[in-house]
């Protein structure tokens, strides 16, 4: 017997950004509102909230209400484009921190209804429903997305979109097609009748480009996609992407629920046996350092991450801890760039007590293999800051 299909949903905040600061000016409502800046405009005599024609500068839109976007504003847009548009809509500044404190809360909320949970991002996560819908029904399934989006809302105050599919590809897509406060459910056989009408673009991994170059060739919608020959796909997209495309059109993607969360950083540390001083002992720190600094780069590849932020941690003989961080310009995962940034750090630290414990952190991590074949992903604002 071939396994029952199975039950993945897609959950996507509604406006989210922009929803949470309703959450504190709850008056604004059904008012558009954008959020992007980075600081409070100075507001005209007697207004509370700046409009957007008051903006100048070259901020962008991470966010609007959908009272804003039915003026024609969308995230990345410019603010001062968007002025013209809709030149009377309020304009927020973002605070990611509500953000976060929102994003860990509406997780914590699904996770207790449906543990089967992927973080996707600060305002969308995929779940697996299998288990919790043994029979698969479409009406099952509806009730656990309405269960879901009344428990994030009683949590929250924050309303979401809930797509269910049998796959992750499907699940994202569909919960795209009736925002805000949407449900839309769909099995294998809708595909005809419901996915292959939508365009080419609404499928998670075709971008902008992909899409015009699909326009080009007449294909416009997914089910045009469907219907090409694969193997003219990949003479025009290349081996990977093509077939790619053509399973993607097929609403074919096995790609499991990944539960485990991603670590956010990797460190090691040691606490000497006796404290050493950075003048007397210079030479036996640094071969500490230098050592921790490998072991360091050893795990990240075992793991399969770079990282990006270089932290370096003291904690002197008054157990006084402090600890200073670097950027790099791009992620490496090499013990000598590690140590070298580490070092920098170290330069940054007034060094006039014994040092009892020696710590290096990488974090920023990201996965060197992780780009999906079709598409390179530009990370949002909003993935920037989580
Ligand atoms: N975001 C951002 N920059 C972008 C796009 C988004 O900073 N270019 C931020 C603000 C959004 C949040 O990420 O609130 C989530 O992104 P979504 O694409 O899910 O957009 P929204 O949740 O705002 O709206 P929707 O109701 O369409 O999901
Ligand atoms: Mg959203």
């Amino acid at each position: 017997m071939p396994p029952l299909p199975r039950s993945i949903a897609h959950l996507d905040m509604d406006a989210f950004f922009a929803s949470v600061e309703l959450l504190r000016y709850p008056h604004l409502r059904g008012q558009p509102v954008v959020v992007g800046g980075r600081r409070a405009l100075a507001t005209t005599a007697g207004q509370a909230f700046p409009c957007l024609h008051d903006y100048v500068g070259r901020g962008v839109i991470t966010t609007a209400t959908y009272e804003a976007r039915a003026l024609g504003v969308h995230s990345g847009m410019g603010l001062m484009k968007a002025g013209q548009l809709a030149p009377d809509a309020l304009l927020l500044p973002a605070d990611f921190e509500a953000y976060r404190h929102y994003s860990r809360l509406f997780k914590a909320t699904v996770r207790e209804i449906a543990p089967h949970l992927e973080d996707r991002g600060i305002d969308e996560i995929y779940l697996d429903l299998t288990a919790l819908n043994p029979d698969g029904t479409p009406d099952g399934a509806r009730r656990i997305a309405r269960q879901l989006q009344h428990a994030v809302l009683e949590a929250t105050g924050l309303s979401c979109s809930v797509g269910v599919a049998p796959n992750k590809l499907l699940a994202k897509l569909c919960s795209d097609l009736d925002k805000p406060a949407g449900i839309t459910v769909v099995t294998a056989a809708d595909l005809p009748a419901r996915i292959w009408p939508l365009p080419a673009r609404r499928i998670n991994g075709i971008g902008p480009k992909a899409a015009a170059r699909l326009e080009t060739l007449g294909i416009a919608s997914i089910g045009e996609l469907a219907a090409a020959d694969p193997a003219w796909l990949q003479e025009h997209f290349g081996e990977r992407y093509g077939i790619w495309l053509h399973r993607a059109a097929h609403g074919d993607d096995e790609r499991p629920v990944v539960t485990e969360s991603e670590p956010k950083s990797v460190s090691r540390e040691t606490t000497f046996e006796r404290d050493l001083h950075p003048r007397t002992d210079k030479a036996d720190l640094s071969e500490h350092f230098t050592r921790l600094c490998e072991q360091l780069a050893a795990d990240l590849a075992r793991k399969g991450y770079l990282g990006k932020t270089i932290g370096l941690k003291l904690r002197f003989d008054n157990f006084h801890t402090v600890t200073r961080d670097q950027t790099l310009a791009t992620p490496t995962g090499d013990a000598a760039t590690i140590r070298r940034a580490a070092g920098e750090c170290a330069r940054r630290v007034p060094l006039d007590r014994r040092i009892r414990l020696l710590g290096v952190r990488v974090s920023g991590l990201v996965r060197p293999g992780d780009v999906p074949p079709h598409a390179t992903h530009t990370p949002t604002q909003a993935e920037l800051f989580a």
